[in-house]
């Protein structure tokens, strides 16, 4: 029952219980041996904090302001992909989570409702990500769709040219949408809730993307979406093009290299994302947390740095905001309780996080975001 899910591990579970094994695979693994994907919550763990007392903490602000847009709390929900394959209210249910948290939601150009839609349905700001195809007509559709749709800010995905190796997936025949092989229906059988919810409810659709690939001509693995669609001679100078076009606030996810951030500072993006893209792209990456630092004390002041990657409790959060994140991106976080429960399971893990954001601030003695720095971090292990 939601009731008795007080963590990020108790989603885990209760996602584990009702979602076919390919699905679940898909949500919880990484590339390779899984060291980056370890690594980012480890990260997080090889950093003690050092708490304040008697600092007068009855009111807690925990509000940020990130790309031009105020957040009440300092996490949003990062874009991810396929998200009704998961739960039949997928994106409609984060989006609306997402608002009445008051904070930002991501619709993935990979999504499975329109980001139009999603646009209509979040109340708070709104992000939408995107991949460099190869065919520019399709890129430049996608953000001439934004614009229409009111999307505040553009995020275009670099570590991804490629597919990063999923060896869960290749294990499993994952590919989407759901195939009715022997071994699909197998999984139908014994997880009934899953399956029942799948086929009653509408057709599994990328209205993204709809119009440029070929769903019903059979599968579309990762591997193929990423090899046959998106730009590996993508450059920075494509993206500087992008950034003028836009016009607005423009954030590259999964920058790590500091060079990297500074090319970001100098083509006019207003953000950057640290992220490894969940353990699941190039695995050996460092972990954002890991990098975070670094990249704050190079262009910190110029472009806005936000994190992600293994963040599952408030402690995650407050430590990456000392080092100077201006705000923190949930994924695997919110999917699992999507999975669980649909949008009472959002929201439910949002309020989780919200409490211990807010319990964790109190015991560290601050009342605002900015009065948490580096003072109150040490390394220790790692
Ligand atoms: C069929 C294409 O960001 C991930 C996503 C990208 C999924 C591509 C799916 O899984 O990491």
């Amino acid at each position: 029952r939601l009731s008795d899910c007080h963590s990020f591990h108790d989603f885990r579970r209760m996602a584990k219980r009702r979602l076919p094994g390919p699905i679940f695979n898909y949500i919880d693994g990484g590339a390779d041996d899984e060291v980056t994907y370890r690594r980012n919550t480890a990260a997080f763990e090889a950093c003690d904090l050092v708490p304040n007392v008697l600092r007068g903490v009855t009111d807690v602000d925990m509000s940020v302001t990130v790309m031009g847009q105020r957040l009440a709390m300092p996490v949003y929900c990062s874009p991810t992909a396929l998200q009704r394959l998961f739960h039949h209210q997928g994106e409609r249910a984060v989006a609306a989570a997402a608002g009445k948290f008051g904070t930002m939601f991501g619709v993935s150009s990979l999504g499975t409702v329109s980001l139009e839609e999603a646009r209509r349905i979040s109340s708070g700001p709104q992000v939408y990500q995107f991949y460099f195809h190869k065919d520019r007509g399709l890129n430049r559709e996608m953000m001439a769709r934004a614009k229409q749709a009111g999307i505040e800010v553009m995020m275009l995905t670099v570590d991804s040219i490629t597919g990063g190796n999923r060896e869960r997936d290749k294990r499993t025949g994952f590919a989407i949408p759901f195939r009715l092989t022997l071994g699909g229906m197998a999984q139908f059988a014994i997880k009934p809730a899953w399956g029942i919810n799948y086929v009653t409810h509408e057709r599994f659709r990328l209205p993204q993307l709809e119009n440029h690939i070929a769903m019903d001509g059979g599968a579309l693995s990762i591997s193929r979406y990423f090899t046959e669609m998106l730009d590996p001679g993508m450059t920075w100078d494509d993206v500087a093009e992008m950034v003028r076009d836009w016009g607005g606030q423009f954030c590259l996810k999964g920058v790590m290299s500091v060079e990297d951030a500074k090319r970001a500072v100098a083509i006019g993006c207003t953000g950057i994302v640290l992220s490894n893209h969940g353990g699941r792209q190039l695995d050996g990456s460092r972990s954002a947390f890991d990098q975070l630092a670094e990249i704050v004390d190079a262009v910190g002041d110029k472009i806005d740095v936000i994190m992600d990657g293994g963040v599952q409790r408030g402690t995650h959060v407050l430590k990456a905001l000392a080092l100077g994140a201006k705000a923190v991106g949930l994924g695997r976080y919110y999917l699992f309780p999507l999975a669980a429960a649909g949008q009472p399971g959002v929201e439910r893990a949002l309020e989780l996080m919200r409490i211990e954001i807010e319990r964790d601030m109190k015991l560290m003695g601050c009342t605002a975001i900015d009065q948490l720095t580096r003072d109150s971090l040490r390394f220790t292990r790692g």
